[in-house]
This record gives C-alpha cells, structure tokens and sequence, in this order.
C-alpha cells in the first residue's frame, strides 16, 4: 500500500460519466423523430462512405468494435466527446455572437464551487505549487452596461494537470470558485497557473492517440463559466502565449482571442481579462 494513489483513466472517467449523468442528461424526449432520424441516418452514411472509400476491412471493423466497447468500459465518453466533438457544437452555437468568444467545457466542471466574492482566492492547498496569478477584470454586457452580481466560476487543473474531484488525494473544491462582480462588474482573482494537461493515456482514447501516432496534450488553461441575469451563458478558457500546444491542442479549443497576456509581479504574474456578455 502506498499513501497516494496514481490518477487512472478508469477512475477519473467514471467519475466524468457519473457527473454527466447526474447534472446533465435530460434524454432526447424533446427531440422530434424527424430529427433523430435525419441526423441518425447523415452521421451513419457518413461512416458508410468512408468505409467504402478505404475499403475498411473486417479486421479494422472489429478493431472499432473492440475499442468502441473500451470507451464505455473506460467511462470515456465525456473525454472521447469533448476532446474530438464538443468544438464544433460550441461553434455552431455560439456563431452569432456579438461578445466574448467561448470554447468548449470540456468534461471536468462542477457547478456550485465555493462562494468567494468579488475579490480573493480559489480553494487550494496550503502551498499549492505553482506560481501565483493575479487576475483582474469586469463582466460587462453588448451594451456597454457593467453587470454587477455576475458570476464568474473558475476551475483549472493544478500544477500536475490534475483536476479536483476528477483524480485521487486532491480536496474536493480544489482550484475551483465562484466570484461575483462588484457594483462596477470587477472582480479579482488569486490562483496559480495551471500546467498543461495530458489527457489520460492509459484509456480507450489514449489508445487511440498511440494507435494513431498523435500526441495527448492540451495546453495550459483555465477554465471559466460568466453568467449575468438576462445575458448568455459564456463558456471559455483561457490561455497562456508560448505554450507548445496552443497551435496544436488535442481538443482544438484555442482561438486567438482567449490568449492572455501576463506580466510579471511583486509575487507572481498578473493577467487583466474582461468578460462582454451577449444579452439572451
Ligand atoms: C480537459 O482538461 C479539457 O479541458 C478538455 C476539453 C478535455 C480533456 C481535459
Ligand atoms: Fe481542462
């Protein structure tokens, strides 16, 4: 027996499956037959064309097959979805507005962190490694109006790529807070730069990765959720300049206008980095 425990794919996806299921599955009964049918039968011809084009065979078929079951068994959905699927349907969704650009959520987020404020510090361990940011903004709408009482949830991985609640020994709010806009829509947030995050290897989709000689990685990022009365929901993260993977993030997530831009301080860095809302 040892006193940590390694981070497993198995049990980091189980617990991404188990958080879907309970905060997010609402089932397809609103959907309209016509709709499932359409996009059933598109996705599937699609799978068809490509097989007749490269001619698959039957041992590649069963490959899929094979490694289609170890997805489910590995809990990887949310990782397999989010990593290859989700940026398109951010894209689609998100195509018409005039504010902030988002980016995917991607499989680790948790709703209600701990309340902070305005201004202070995410959860984290005493001397949490990594070093420290200071971030400064404000949430403002299309408008031009600041909004006061916004929310700005934040989660990230620390300094391992580790997540909270998503891998073994970490406590459980871990680098995860809500902060709520001052009257003027500021907020300040202390917290440390994440490392960049290595999705899981030994799963189904770190199989895929190998099998396919591509890499694993996502670069450095913090993850955010800003939320006003009467506004859109914004999804986002944000990114730091000079990460090898910025150009090459597994999840194809990053868009230029998520790059910050942080300067050295007394103790640690600061970033400045504004939120504007586009109005429901
Ligand atoms: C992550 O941390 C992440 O943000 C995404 C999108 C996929 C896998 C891990
Ligand atoms: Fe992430």
């Amino acid at each position: 027996m040892t006193a940590t425990h390694s981070p497993t794919a198995a049990a980091s996806g189980a617990n991404a499956t188990e958080r879907f299921k309970s905060d997010k599955f609402a089932g397809v009964a609103g959907t309209p037959k016509e709709r499932v049918s359409l996009l059933a039968r598109e996705v599937l011809e699609a799978v068809h064309a490509t097989i007749r084009k490269h001619k698959v065979t039957y041992e590649e078929y069963n490959a899929l097959k094979s490694w289609l079951i170890s997805v489910g068994e590995d809990g990887e959905w949310p990782l397999f979805l989010d990593v290859w699927v989700e940026h398109v349907v951010e894209d689609v969704a998100t195509g018409h507005r005039k504010g902030n650009k988002g980016t995917i959520e991607g499989p680790y987020y948790v709703p209600d962190a701990p309340e902070q404020g305005a201004r202070g510090s995410v959860p984290s361990r005493e001397n949490e490694p990594g070093t420290p940011l200071t971030w400064t903004g404000q949430v403002t709408s299309t408008t031009g109006a600041a909004l006061a009482g916004a929310k700005v949830e934040l989660w990230h991985a620390d300094a391992d790529g580790l997540y909270s609640q998503f891998a073994p020994d970490i406590p459980e709010w871990n680098l995860r807070g809500t902060f709520t806009t001052d009257d003027e829509g500021r907020f300040e947030i202390r917290t440390v730069r994440p490392a960049p995050y290595q999705i899981p290897t030994d799963g189904a989709c770190g199989k895929l990765i190998a099998a396919a000689g591509w890499h694993a990685w996502r670069p450095a990022h913090l993850h955010v959720k800003v939320s006003a009365p009467g506004h859109e929901l914004l999804t986002a993260q944000l990114y730091f300049p000079g990460d090898e993977h910025n150009d090459d993030d597994i999840a194809s997530a990053v868009k230029p206008e998520l790059l910050l831009d942080p300067r050295p301080a007394d103790n640690g860095e600061t970033i400045e980095y504004d939120f504007v809302l586009d109005p429901a």
